[in-house]
């Protein structure tokens, strides 16, 4: 398959005006009739009029009422070229699609309840025959026919404009779509559902009609999203001034997708994960997913719909925009300090291995083969991160302004990463042309950071020098712009005054090295360094446990208050995989543990101190390992556990005892950080491999009147000793095989376990009536999970590595790319040792020989094995 590259954009040759559609869903297929209206786009050469298309079964072609003669048109599998059109004029097309057979789930496809729609990015072509990029916008008016006793609901973007009944039991509706629109933003529903009504009312005047569509029978669960759709309503006009501009908000949940959610225009789809929440089936984590989730599709009307993206290597345009948008929503609405720190340690967890593995790609990435796998965390959430630094360069105010420039300037456009950036430099006066390396480099800086202090003269010297390691087509980096929030602590734990009251101070550091000067520092400081993670890097600094232990305890920026308590845990157990590896015993420092009992038994808010007490996770740290040793590194992170519940076991207990639920069970944000830290204590008790506090997790397990505890209680015994695992894991499912997000949760826990024979178990699950290979969201939970299982995937006999790249090889036949999100498991493949490496290499070898693979796996086998 051949690469596409951003240097090649051209505009389109053609202009879509009007977009009909009238969609006739029969037994042996839905016919799909189009008339569009065509005109040349003077601005460019003459050429051919391009359509794409995808396994569209074509029945009849007609320019302005003339079907089309043979030699006028070029009609190939995927494309449909006309070779001299007139210069305006209307295409009639008519195509039969099969949705019952569509397994990708891209385009038009049947789920449980009736038949969905994911256009983006290329899903619409799979519908009609249509120049399927986001450049060419048009109004959209859609008619659909069904049986009216099977399929009760028909929408579609836009408003109702008619409705009707039909011969032989069926029915139609016309929707019309007064904006104009992308192809990918298109959606429809044919289906039979519950809805959960509502109505917004904005600052302006303007009456909304919120509607959520759910599985029949599950109305009880949709309160939670309508609360939440209603809050990010508000949000955005009290923080960015942006009104809903639509009659009709509509939300879609359905069990069968590829990804999160859709930001179709006035009709959102949805995975059911980010719509339905019960206290007895959700966790305080879902009901806060789903309020980012429903905060960010809705953002998406200004930040994507309203403005949307030229071409799609300008993705991150709207996603990265839209994370941070939707970040500061949660941050707003939850706790700022909880949401930042979960943001970091997910970016550590996924973004920074993808920035160095074969994958790794700029923010605004330059080539790719299949565009479904560049929708990643380097896109989305370092793309938020890029959008942070602009955020923190000029300050709040100025921000708010470059998001006015943007909209005054392009709304209605399809506009560059250029063009949002040129916005914020001219609200602000700040040049930006040497932060745009961001966009176009690939790689995580790593920042080194020295300090010296002069007594005599009472200066502290800070030097950071910077290097970005190569990566795959760009063997050389350049210096970039990073914003370094620096604090200095005294001997008290207080910040030292850095001049006119300040303590904070945002350094521009933008070559290979500088030094930055404090003067008037009365005393050798403690510095703290990239406050509330201020860039996307990785932050050297040979700090001294004393240090970090002080840190931990006074940093007044809550994040480095963390990050102190995650670097001293870090390094002792990086060091303790290394003594393990030579046969040496690990070691646990007084220290450490009277730093995390200092924390442990302060009065900060409960959902830090739980935060600040999870240890780094293993995919995290084996980026700092030269060649990772999962074994090693499990065991030395699974024996500081087991030290911090040795030396703080007192400590745990009654913090678990006196944290004890008062009334019935809310979602809440205090709650919820209450719930948290009790859970954190009793996963902690049962590192100590003790029947009684077995025990309790089996009580809490049964008691609990919501899922969160009970939850929380099966995945420690789950990954404990004994047979209370098991007991719980049957009761568990037995209660809940019904509730399909409830069961994901049990294949998850299941294949994330530590428990030595956990391969086995996944293996003999993949045969569950609970699995389902066609399900995305069971693939996520039991393959997906087991990928990330960081001992079991890596397993020293290659059995994980040839368990998962079988099943992505039978998925890639099914759904290619929920199998090339599968795929980038094997993304750190090379930093194992190289009997590991052989295993990898050889399942990675089978998988690339396989005769039909898609261009999504391909693009990440291929890529992996370079
Ligand atoms: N824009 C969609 C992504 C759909 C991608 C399909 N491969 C979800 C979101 O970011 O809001
Ligand atoms: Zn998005």
């Amino acid at each position: 398959p051949a690469p596409v590259f951003l240097k090649d954009y051209l505009p389109p040759a053609w202009w879509v005006d009007t977009v009909s559609l009238d969609v006739d869903l029969r037994p042996d297929g839905t016919v799909v009739s189009a008339t569009l209206a065509v005109r040349r786009n003077p601005e460019v050469a003459p050429g051919p009029l391009c359509l794409n298309g995808a396994e569209l079964e074509t029945l009849s072609l007609a320019i302005d009422g003339q079907s089309l003669s043979p030699s006028a048109y070029t009609l190939g599998d995927e494309s449909l070229v006309i070779t001299a059109p007139p210069e305006r004029f209307t295409l009639e097309t008519k195509v039969r699609i099969q949705p019952d057979r569509n397994t990708q789930l891209s385009g038009f496809y049947r789920s449980k309840d009736g038949y969905f729609t994911q256009c983006e990015p290329q899903g619409f072509r799979r519908i009609t025959w249509f120049p399927d990029r986001p450049d060419v916008m048009a109004c959209y008016t859609v008619t659909l026919h069904a049986d009216k006793a099977s399929y009760p609901v028909l929408l579609a973007n836009g408003n109702p404009v008619a409705q009707g009944d039909e011969a032989d039991g069926r029915h139609f509706a016309t929707w019309v779509d007064p904006f104009r629109k992308p192809s990918y933003l298109f959606a429809m529903v044919v289906a039979k559902l519950d809805v959960l009504r509502d109505t917004y009312r904005t600052t302006s005047g303007r009456e909304v009609q919120l509607g959520i569509f759910v599985e029949p029978g599950k109305l009880d669960q949709c309160g939670h999203a309508m609360a939440a759709l209603k809050k990010s309503m508000r949000w955005d006009e009290a923080t960015f001034g942006l009104e809903c501009d639509l009659d009709h908000y509509m939300i879609v949940a359905v069990g069968d997708f590829n990804m999160g959610a859709m930001e179709n225009k006035g009709l959102n789809i949805f995975n059911t994960k980010y719509v339905l929440a019960r206290a007895d089936v959700a966790t305080d984590v879902d009901f806060e997913n789903i309020d980012r989730v429903v905060a960010h599709e809705y953002f998406h009307n200004w930040t994507g719909n309203r403005v949307t993206c030229r071409d799609w290597f300008q993705l991150s345009l709207k996603e990265g925009l839209t994370v941070f948008r939707d970040q500061e929503f949660g941050a707003d609405t939850h706790s700022r300090q909880t949401a930042r720190i979960r943001e970091v340690r997910g970016l550590r967890a996924m973004q920074f291995p993808e920035d160095a593995g074969p994958m790794a790609h700029p923010v605004r990435p330059s080539t790719y083969v299949e565009i479904n796998n560049f929708y990643t965390a380097t896109v989305y959430e370092k793309g938020a991160e890029v959008v942070r630094m602009i955020h923190t360069l000029i300050g709040k105010d100025a921000f708010r302004r470059g998001m006015d420039t943007y909209f005054a300037r392009h709304d209605g456009q399809a506009v560059t990463c250029e063009d949002f950036v040129a916005a914020m430099a001219d609200a602000s006066g700040v040049d930006f042309t040497p932060f745009m390396t961001w966009y176009r480099q690939a790689g995580t800086p790593r920042v080194s950071a020295r300090g010296s202090y002069d007594a005599a003269a009472r200066r502290y010297t800070l030097t950071l020098t910077q290097v970005c390691p190569p990566t795959p087509g760009q063997p050389d980096k350049a210096p970039c712009l990073i914003p370094v929030a620096v604090g200095l602590l005294g001997p008290d734990g207080r910040d030292l005054d850095l001049g006119g009251g300040r303590t904070t101070a945002i350094l521009q550091f933008s070559t290979h090295e500088q030094s930055f000067v404090f003067e008037n520092i009365d005393a050798a400081p403690v510095p703290s360094l990239l406050r509330n993670f201020s860039a996307p890097v990785v932050l050297d600094f040979d700090y001294q446990e004393r240090e970090l232990a002080h840190l931990l305890a006074h940093d007044s920026d809550p994040f480095n208050r963390w990050e102190a308590g995650q670097r001293l845990f870090g390094d002792l157990i990086l060091a303790n995989a290394a003594r393990l590896a030579r046969g040496e015993a690990a070691e646990c420092p007084a220290g450490v543990i009277a730093a995390a009992r200092t924390v442990l038994l302060s009065d900060s808010d409960p959902a830090f101190i739980a935060e600040a007490l999870t240890l780094p996770g293993e995919a995290t740290l084996a980026e700092r390992m030269a060649v990772v040793d999962p074994d090693a590194l499990h065991a030395a992170r699974n024996a500081l556990a087991r030290a911090l519940a040795a030396g703080l076991e007192d400590d745990f207990l009654a913090l678990y005892e006196r944290l004890a639920p008062v009334g019935a069970y809310q979602f809440d944000t205090a709650d919820a950080g209450r719930r948290r830290l009790r859970n954190l204590c009793l996963g902690y008790l049962n590192e100590l491999d003790r029947g009684g506090y077995r025990a309790q997790a089996l009580r809490q397990f049964e008691q609990a009147d919501n899922m969160t505890d009970q939850f929380a209680a099966l995945a420690t015994l789950a990954n404990a000793g004994g047979d209370e695992g098991d007991t719980a894991l049957a009761a568990f499912y037995a209660r809940w095989q019904h509730e399909a997000l409830v069961v994901d949760k049990w294949l998850a826990v299941q294949a994330g376990s530590r428990r030595d024979d956990t391969l086995a178990g996944v293996e003999r699950l993949m045969a569950h009536a609970a699995f389902d290979l066609k399900n995305p969201n069971k693939v996520y939970a039991l393959l997906r999970t087991f990928g990330g299982n960081h001992r079991h995937f890596h397993a020293a006999d290659g059995s994980g590595y040839r368990f998962v790249a079988e099943r992505i090889a039978d998925l890639d036949a099914i759904n290619p790319q929920v199998a090339a999100r599968l795929a980038r498991c094997f993304d750190r493949w090379r930093k194992f040792d190289t009997s590991r490496q052989a295993h990898a290499r050889a399942a990675l070898a089978a998988l690339h020989a396989r005769p039909g693979l898609s261009r999504d796996v391909f693009e990440v086998v291929d890529k992996a094995l370079v």
